[in-house]
């Protein structure tokens, strides 16, 4: 895909790094000698009486949407406000997959744009990313599950993603100690293969757009919770919070867990159910394992981190609720399918586990766009797709709040379609069991 010219950030007062404002050795060397702190990656700001947006949400989603708001548009009057800190919800909780192969076109076309946007990320932010390309398999257990692959496979190719159907012995050479053996109570007989799809540092995601949104003067405010939205003859004319009133126009929801409490104070209802999603790492082991690997069936996925790390997920809990507790239940049943598909890592050590909150949508896929209130905007609803979504999202986002209409890319996911029944039925694309 060919992505349109896009500036690079450059931040305030790096005059004295390298071109693209990186340091040279020498200046790591003298700076890590002095024992002196490192500039600071964003600045604490006072609250001003106004701004000219104010996002709700200091995820990957709501400094993306800043960042592209000041970089893209020239609005750069906007505060994010978070009532933790800067990723410290589904940011920096999910496992940090990034693919494009969905099932409907609109949903294909919108992750193949976020998944271009990834690969050129450290580029834009000028912050190493760690995007890594692996290849990303979602196996097939039985024979309808085949036809949805070859399904996915076909829509995707229609919209230039590439992505293929693979048999058993084809998918046993790209994942090492699979059992593809007819034993399991769920044979592999064949995994939808996408070569394109892999795994980015999620952290860095975070701070490389907090650190370009700072500099582009956008405001940080963490520790700085929204108690009510201001709505006066059906359009916003500001926001309450903890650290008092700000005056503003426009307002973007893009939270995750509090989506619905949030819409709620602008009187918007949103056809949201939160869910927790709980997730795994194992202690560092020998890589051995390229690829990202998926069984919706047995539902888990797993892929190997730089360190070695295993990071495996599984089905959401099974149950309504804003727990961000681990259990022991979901680490058995974890266990016991990963072992299911790698019986050699029968001895692997779990080193923490831990749970973000997703809001899922009847349809599966995200609420994008305007609401019922002017100046009220929506960036939800993104169940279990969040992190992958966010660049593109972010795009898309600060041009429909620049413009008051969502871009083409984004014009099937506006909260209206559950009135009209245009849903966009995103299930069956689903890694995560629900
Ligand atoms: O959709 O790839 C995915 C995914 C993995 C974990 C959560 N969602």
């Amino acid at each position: 895909m060919t992505l349109p010219d896009r500036q690079h950030t450059r931040r305030r007062g790096t005059r004295r790094r390298l071109p693209g404002g990186r340091y040279s050795a020498a200046q790591l060397l003298r700076h890590g000698s002095t024992g002196r702190p490192w500039e600071r990656a964003w600045r604490e700001h006072d609250l001003a009486p106004s701004y000219d947006v104010v996002i709700i949400g200091g995820g990957v989603h709501g400094l993306a949407t800043a960042y592209e708001l000041a970089a893209r548009h020239g609005i750069t009057r906007v505060a994010v406000v978070d009532r933790g800190y800067l990723g410290g919800g589904g940011s920096g909780r999910n496992t940090a997959i990034v693919r494009a192969n969905y099932l409907t076109p609109e949903g294909v076309r919108f992750y193949d744009r976020s998944l271009a946007l990834y690969r050129q990320l450290a580029r834009e932010l000028n912050l190493n990313v760690m995007f890594s390309r692996r290849g990303h398999l979602t196996l097939a257990h039985s024979d309808s599950a085949l036809r949805t692959m070859r399904w996915r496979a076909e829509v995707n190719k229609l919209e230039g993603v590439d992505s293929e159907v693979l048999d058993a012995d084809e998918v046993a050479r790209l994942v090492p100690g699979l059992d593809v053996s007819e034993r399991p109570r769920f044979p592999v007989l064949g995994a939808l293969y996408h070569p394109p799809g892999g795994v980015v540092r999620h952290d860095a995601v975070v701070w490389g757009y907090a650190r370009a949104a700072d500099g582009h003067g956008v405001h940080l405010h963490q520790g700085t919770e929204v108690t009510g939205i201001d709505v006066r003859d059906g359009r916003v004319r500001g926001v309450e919070t903890t650290r008092g009133r700000i005056a503003t126009e426009r307002v973007v929801n893009c939270t995750a867990g509090w989506a619905s409490l949030v819409a709620g104070m602008a009187g918007v209802e949103l056809p949201i159910v939160t869910h927790p999603l709980q997730a795994a790492v194992t202690e560092p082991l020998r890589p051995f394992l390229h690829p990202v690997v998926v069984s919706g069936t047995l539902h888990v996925y797993l892929s190997q981190t730089d360190r070695g790390e295993l990071v495996f997920g599984a089905a959401t809990d099974p149950f309504a609720s804003y727990s961000m507790r681990g259990s022991l239940g979901f680490a058995e049943g974890l266990a016991s399918h990963v072992l299911e598909l790698l019986p050699a890592l029968a001895h692997v050590r779990l080193l923490r586990q831990w749970a973000g909150l997703c809001d899922v949508t009847p349809d599966f896929s995200p609420i994008m766009g305007t609401s019922p209130v002017e100046g009220f905007f929506c960036n939800v609803g993104w169940g279990t797709y969040g992190f992958k979504a966010a660049p593109a999202a972010g795009e898309a986002m600060a041009t429909c709040v620049a413009t008051g209409t969502p871009p083409p890319l984004i014009a099937s996911f506006g909260l209206d379609r559950f009135a009209d029944g245009r849903l966009v039925g995103e299930r069956g694309a689903a890694a995560v069991g629900h």
